[in-house]
């Protein structure tokens, strides 16, 4: 049986395609300006890859996922809601949606709140927590793509479980840290082996 377990999983990157959102985006809007494939994405920071691109490729990029609609309208990752919905469902088990929103708040807090309800019901809006600082967050397991999450809190209760994307690719873990591939991925068996 083992003991309930918390789980905490991230928006985007893991459940909506930030990454294929925003190239999508990017290009139409500036059709004639240089931009960087997924396969060549490298770093957490779309921003900075693309400022270092070009210098004002930087708010050209911010331009995009600071409009309205970029949130509201990102596609699901593949197997991520149901995967989250699974979770919710299993026994001894809670799960939460763990995102951190963009400063420039008049789009994205709300549409973030609308995409879980569009994707994984309105029962999951009682289960977001949006916060810039993920540490302060009490949980078992985080699921997320982003390789160095940090905070107030030194010692984190929760095991980070890094997820694949495409800028993490080629990312070396961090001592015995362990990874999602996709969510095909056996995730059953990492909730598992935190509940002993
Ligand atoms: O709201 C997302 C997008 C934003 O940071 C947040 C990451 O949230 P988590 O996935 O960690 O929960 N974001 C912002 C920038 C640049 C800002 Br300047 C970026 O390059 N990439 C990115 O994801």
């Amino acid at each position: 049986p083992g003991k309930r377990l918390r789980v905490l999983v991230d928006m985007d990157g893991v459940i909506a395609d930030f990454e294929g959102g925003f190239l999508k985006k990017f290009r139409a809007r500036y059709p004639n300006e240089p931009y960087v494939t997924l396969e060549d994405r490298r770093g957490f920071w779309v921003s900075s890859q693309y400022g270092n691109l070009r210098n004002d490729l930087c708010e050209k990029a911010i331009s995009i996922w600071e409009s309205k609609d970029f949130f509201i309208e990102l596609e699901p990752i593949p197997g991520g809601v149901q995967a989250v919905k699974e979770m919710a469902k299993m026994e001894n088990t809670d799960v939460f949606i763990c995102s951190s929103p963009i400063k420039h708040y008049k789009h994205c807090p709300y549409e973030k709140y609308a995409w879980i309800e569009k994707h994984l019901g309105s029962d999951f809006l009682e289960l977001i927590v949006l916060t810039k600082d993920k540490t302060v967050v009490t949980g078992d397991i985080l699921i997320d793509d982003k390789p160095d999450i940090f905070g107030v809190e030194p010692n984190p209760s929760w095991e980070h479980v890094l997820f694949t994307a495409c800028h993490n690719k080629h990312v070396h873990p961090s001592l015995g840290q362990r990874r999602l591939q996709s969510w095909a991925d056996d995730w059953r068996a990492i909730l598992e082996s935190r509940r002993l």
